[in-house]
């Protein structure tokens, strides 16, 4: 597995823990949960220190470049990518290439911490076809402790085909499409015409009386959630989606 262990150093995912932590300790304060968070922190504290090596870097071969190498991979991007991982000793540890798995290529969102730095790395400024061996230090991997049946201080490296590179869909500023009348609130109607639209599109039966009652209801609950102020219209700061 090339995936990170479930404790990163990402502000992101860091919050979360500390969230859950929180939560327990405000749920369940016996002695024993206590024992357990102090020893989380310990662990923490760990990684942090292995994260800091400036001079740490990957060794990258480019075995094969398409002619039309253009379009690059950045961060952002989705990349879909076949890899197989082998260990110092020759070990092989991980592949996509593999019938019982139904040859399905590993897809990540690049610049997200969704993998180890040194993959990430590696899988940067590839263009689709390109193959290359990228070698990872133990600093950019898995670090002294390693990680399943990786030993700490492994040196990895590992086989990529970039197979697509994939831009994710920009988040449409739904406020702006449901506020047909262009007053920056949305109205009961607006919503209403919106969702029964959106639900036109999917092939559901609007003219259904069920339908329609259902429909009546999902909008009342709509504006319980959004319309903060009980003014009857959602207003742009009141409404919780894209805008
Ligand atoms: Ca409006
Ligand atoms: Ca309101």
């Amino acid at each position: 597995m090339k995936m990170k262990r479930k404790r990163r150093t990402k502000p992101m995912i860091k919050d979360q823990h500390e969230d859950q932590k929180s939560k327990k300790k405000s749920e369940e304060q016996d002695d024993h949960e206590e024992e357990d968070d102090e020893e989380e922190d310990e662990e923490d504290e760990h990684e942090d220190e292995e994260e800091v090596d400036p001079n740490a870097k990957i060794d990258v071969h480019d075995l094969f470049t398409p002619k039309d190498c253009v379009n690059k991979s950045k961060s952002g991007d989705l990349v879909v990518i076949h890899y197989t991982g082998w260990m110092d000793d020759g070990t092989l540890f991980d592949t996509t290439i593999d019938a019982t798995k139904g040859y399905m290529p590993f897809e990540f969102m690049l610049g997200t911490g969704t993998v180890i730095k040194g993959f990430e790395r590696g899988v940067l400024d590839m263009c689709r076809g390109q193959k290359r061996e990228i070698v990872i230090p133990p600093s950019l991997g898995y670090g002294k402790r390693g990680a399943g049946e990786i030993p700490g201080n492994s040196t990895l490296t590992y086989e990529l085909e970039m197979f697509d590179i994939r831009k994710p869909p920009p988040q449409a500023d739904m406020f702006s499409l449901i506020d047909s009348n262009g007053d920056k609130k949305l109205s009961k109607k607006e919503i209403s015409e919106y969702m029964k639209a959106q639900a036109e599109a999917h092939g559901m039966p609007t003219y259904d009386k069920k339908w329609r009652k259902h429909h009546k209801t999902v909008v009342a609950n709509i504006f319980d959630h959004e319309d903060t102020d009980e003014d009857g219209a959602i207003s742009h700061d009141e409404f919780s989606g894209p805008r």
